[in-house]
């Protein structure tokens, strides 16, 4: 009644941004990420009959509030199918610096299912455990894949066919990904919170969704041909959009702050200086820069070097959900 895996982090290069079903976490459009290497969770779960609830700890602390209750309920989840009615105590260590920017929320979820499953004793397929995932947190339906996967936005009400499916896998590709870390704090919006709001009431909402299908052909065929300007222009563009939702949105917001423009011309500059790199940012002010193994040195000054950024952190494509002997 014990098992533990280790699930990366995955950064969105076409993305989710907007549900229909809010319950069960479907979304209004496809999306497709690459896994990253260097950021992960590992966790344990262990199903014990002297509990008389879940507990979780995350780096050691004990974790309450919100945070839990998205755990238990999504235990509650597994327990159901299961059809064991056991508490769990849960650990989790995140190798994922909260100041990278990185949701941890992606691999968190990942690596939850992954674990709680198995220690109950389901033996799922990686499709079956995508979607399980996925009504832990979007994003991290992705994340039981490695390399490049995209999830499935799906037809069907109840959410049975939405889940990720590999694109490519790890090896396909060495493309690189560093995390730009900025010094600046700001009061966040929620990833949760702002795609709801940009749904109701952006009315660039529309156009962004009508958008994906021809962002989404052009990735795909850019990942399998391993065209690397194909590949950064599209989703470059796609973050564009997704971040000119927000500010359609009533009221408007943005993630945007002062550095992140800074970011993303430096990139820009580099770029017409003949390095290829692109950027992506997510439901925040940091930026992720794209680029290939021979830019490396270049791209990591050029970005270390901009004011206001305190760190870059990089990362390699990464691996699928992995389970660990306890
Ligand atoms: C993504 N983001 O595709 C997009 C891009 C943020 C911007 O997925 O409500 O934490 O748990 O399903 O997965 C962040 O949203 O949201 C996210 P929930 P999640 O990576």
């Amino acid at each position: 009644m014990k098992a533990t895996a280790k699930a990366h982090t995955n950064i969105a290069l076409i993305k989710y941004w907007g549900k229909r079903d809010e319950a069960l976490i479907l979304p209004t459009n496809n999306s497709l990420s690459v896994t990253l290497d260097g950021f992960y969770t590992t966790t344990t779960v262990s199903y014990k009959p002297e509990l008389t609830k879940d507990t979780f700890t995350l780096n050691d602390e004990v974790v309450v509030g919100e945070q839990y209750n998205r755990v238990t309920n999504f235990l509650n989840k597994v327990r159901d199918i299961a059809g064991k009615q056991l508490y769990a105590e849960v650990k989790s260590i995140n190798a994922v610096p909260t100041a990278a920017g990185f949701a941890s929320s992606a691999s968190g979820f990942a690596a939850l299912a992954a674990a709680a499953t198995k220690a109950i004793g389901l033996s799922l397929t990686e499709s079956e455990l995508s979607r399980l995932t996925r009504q832990g947190s979007g994003s991290a339906c992705r994340s039981i894949f490695g390399g490049f996967a995209e999830w499935q936005k799906g037809e069907m009400e109840d959410g049975s066919d939405s889940f990720a499916v590999p694109v490519a896998p790890k090896d396909h590709w060495d493309i690189r990904v560093a995390a730009v870390v900025l010094n600046a704090k700001m009061k966040k919006v929620s990833s949760r919170s702002g795609m709801k709001r940009t749904v109701e009431t952006s009315p660039f909402f529309k156009g962004w969704v009508e958008s994906i299908p021809s962002d989404l052909e052009a990735i795909k065929q850019g990942i399998l041909e391993r065209d690397f300007h194909k590949v950064g222009e599209v989703a470059e563009a796609n973050c564009l959009k997704m971040h000119a939702t927000t500010l359609g949105a009533n009221p408007p917001f943005t993630y945007w702050l002062d550095t992140t423009m800074s970011v993303m011309q430096t990139v820009q500059e580099l770029r017409s200086t003949g390095v290829p790199a692109y950027f992506t940012i997510d439901a925040g002010p940091n930026v992720k820069v794209l680029y290939l193994p021979q830019d490396e040195e270049k791209v990591l000054e050029t970005l270390r070097n901009i004011s206001g950024v305190t760190d870059v952190r990089l990362s390699r494509v990464g691996q699928g959900i992995k389970y660990l002997e306890d």
